[in-house]
């Protein structure tokens, strides 16, 4: 089942968990609008983003959603790059910051209504 899933880790806390649930052998990939906060997670390059325009979203949901928005095209091929083999995606993030809160609740309804591959 391991190989089925693939965890999208979204924000600083988000990343904390998927680096764990990668050192376990679960496929991960990690997204973030700071890049420092990725460059700390010690992760392979193509298995991380920097979101475009992004300087952290400092908790502000309205600034991650809108930056996510303009990147979404790139946010998504990197996502598929990544996990191109899943059944089932699950998305990693913390209800308190701005990146994770901010864009996860969006990717998860698309994913949910165009590849019908989400649990939550
Ligand atoms: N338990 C736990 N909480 C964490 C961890 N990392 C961050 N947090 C908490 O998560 C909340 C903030 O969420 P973050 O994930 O840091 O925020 P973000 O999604 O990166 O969004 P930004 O506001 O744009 O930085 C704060 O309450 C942090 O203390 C972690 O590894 N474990
Ligand atoms: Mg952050």
């Amino acid at each position: 089942m391991k190989e089925k899933i693939g965890f999208i880790a979204v924000g600083q806390a988000g990343g904390n968990i998927g680096k764990l649930l990668k050192t376990n052998g679960f496929d991960v990939v990690f997204l973030n609008s700071s890049k420092g906060d990725l460059d700390t997670l010690n992760i392979d390059e193509d298995k991380k983003y920097h979101i475009s325009e992004g300087l952290g979203c400092a908790k502000d949901r309205k600034v991650a959603k809108q930056v996510a928005k303009n990147d979404f095209k790139n946010i998504n091929e990197f996502i598929q790059k990544g996990l191109n083999d899943k059944e089932l995606y699950y998305i990693l993030f913390s209800s308190g910051g701005g990146t994770g809160s901010g864009i996860s609740p969006t990717l998860a309804k698309i994913y949910t209504q165009a590849l019908n591959k989400m649990s939550v």
